[in-house]
């Protein structure tokens, strides 16, 4: 008896997974490898239910003779270990990122002359039906709210890129890059304050106000999945902080980060340019204290964010902080550095790291971009911030392109660069 093999990364069995199983049984029995959370996770199909439930729900279906964890995307081990005659799979892997797992596939398949059988993707309105809730799901607070700490436990690194409306969100969800037969893609977005004030022209100074920055949170809800890092600034008034985490909490936010600054602030990135007045030990605690007894879901997560070192009071001072705002309930600790040499920075999450192996650390790394999400996860980073490089890309080419049209009196000449119609079109889901 000849074996198949197939991969599974589901948690609806629609007409095409069945319509694979009966393919499959022309050519012989049929294993059916169950993807892991983690690795699902990372191929961006968030679980919605228990790798135990897909197990059971793969095992139920008449045609399937096995059922196997398969730990990653690539095939590597599953294949070296159960060495299948056919690897089956729909056919929609013939294009796309997806490309790189079926040459993964075909490469461990050809030593011992192991063949692929690429079946017709089925793609009708009912299937698209099935994976449209899906999404949908993902997308409700109570689904989204609760992925940042589902991904803390199963990410070496959480990658975050900055939004700051629907399109950007939708370039945050869909962007997934084939690199060294590896598929990457951002894990979440961060909502900065400066790309959000920045949108809408104005400084990044708390003046854009919380009922603006959450109907940005809903334009980006609307249109994508993953889960959101609110920039919150200094949080405001304590009182108010209160209200505002009920406030994110219900949006499906995961987590807000708040500065330990008072008073009028200004962006981070000025440094000791702006006169900027960092708030006390016990008064930022009692901020964060606050918010914690405000919070009603053990999702959310409350994080500090210790301006000591672009204030340049010191590494002692934002040591002492971190463990101070920790004692007061943060869930995270976010060190910010304006320098571009990454040394502070890493000094301080290994001297953090000596004393709390626990709490989550988050790096935002605008100014030191040398250092490498590897690098930052050796010295116990789990969060990587890219917060405003979106918003520094777009502007300069709408610049340039405004430009050039005022200079050649017509749209032609900046027509090669511009993104054509039918692309932006294909970008946009419609339902
Ligand atoms: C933001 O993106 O708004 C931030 C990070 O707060 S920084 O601009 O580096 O201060
Ligand atoms: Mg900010």
């Amino acid at each position: 008896m000849k074996t198949v093999y197939a991969c599974f990364t589901t948690d609806v069995i629609h007409e095409g997974h069945l319509n694979i199983i009966h393919e499959a049984e022309k050519y012989g029995e049929l294993t059916v490898g169950v993807l892991s959370d983690e690795a699902m996770v990372k191929f961006d199909r968030f679980p919605t239910i228990s790798f135990q439930e897909r197990m059971e729900l793969v095992r139920s279906i008449p045609g399937v003779a096995r059922v196997v964890r398969q730990g990653d995307v690539m095939y590597d081990e599953v294949i070296s270990e159960l060495r299948p005659d056919y690897v089956i799979h729909g056919d929609n892997w013939l294009e796309g990122p997806t490309r790189a797992i079926r040459s993964n596939v075909e490469r461990m398949l050809r030593p011992y002359g192991g063949q692929i059988i690429d079946v017709p993707y089925t793609y009708n309105e009912n299937v698209k039906r099935i994976d449209d809730r899906i999404r949908e799901k993902l997308a409700m607070p109570e689904f989204r709210r609760r992925r940042l700490k589902q991904l803390l436990t199963i990410r070496p690194i959480v990658k975050a890129i900055e939004v700051h409306s629907g399109i950007t969100g939708v370039i945050a969800e869909k962007t997934v890059v084939e690199h060294g037969g590896r598929l990457d893609q951002f894990d979440a977005m961060w909502i900065s304050s400066l790309c959000d004030s920045t949108a809408k022209g104005k400084p990044d100074i708390e003046l854009v106000d919380m009922t603006s920055r959450f109907r940005t949170i809903e334009d980006i809800t609307e249109v994508t999945t993953k889960p959101i890092i609110f920039d919150g600034d200094t949080g405001g008034l304590a009182e108010h902080f209160m209200y505002n985490v009920r406030s994110l909490e219900r949006l499906g936010v995961s987590a807000v980060i708040i500065e330990d600054k008072t008073g009028l602030k200004k962006n981070s990135l000025f440094g000791t340019e702006a006169a900027q007045t960092q708030d006390s030990i016990g008064h930022f605690s009692e901020k964060i204290r606050a918010g914690k007894k405000a919070q009603l879901t053990d999702d959310f997560m409350i994080i500090a964010r210790i301006e000591s070192l672009i204030l340049e009071r010191g590494m002692g001072d934002a040591l002492e902080r971190a463990h101070a705002f920790v004692g007061a309930g943060a869930d995270g600790i976010m060190i910010h550095s304006r320098k571009k040499d990454p040394a502070e920075i890493i000094e301080f999450c290994d001297k953090f790291r000596s004393g709390d192996q626990v709490t989550p650390l988050v790096v935002v790394p605008s100014s030191f971009n040398m250092v490498t999400e590897e690098e930052l996860a050796q010295h116990g980073v789990n969060i990587v911030i890219y917060a405003n490089q979106l918003t520094r890309s777009a502007f300069p080419a709408m610049e340039e392109t405004a430009k050039d049209i005022l200079r050649h009196h017509r749209a032609k000449e900046v027509d090669g660069r511009l993104m054509p119609i039918k692309d932006i079109i294909s970008l946009i889901d419609t339902l």
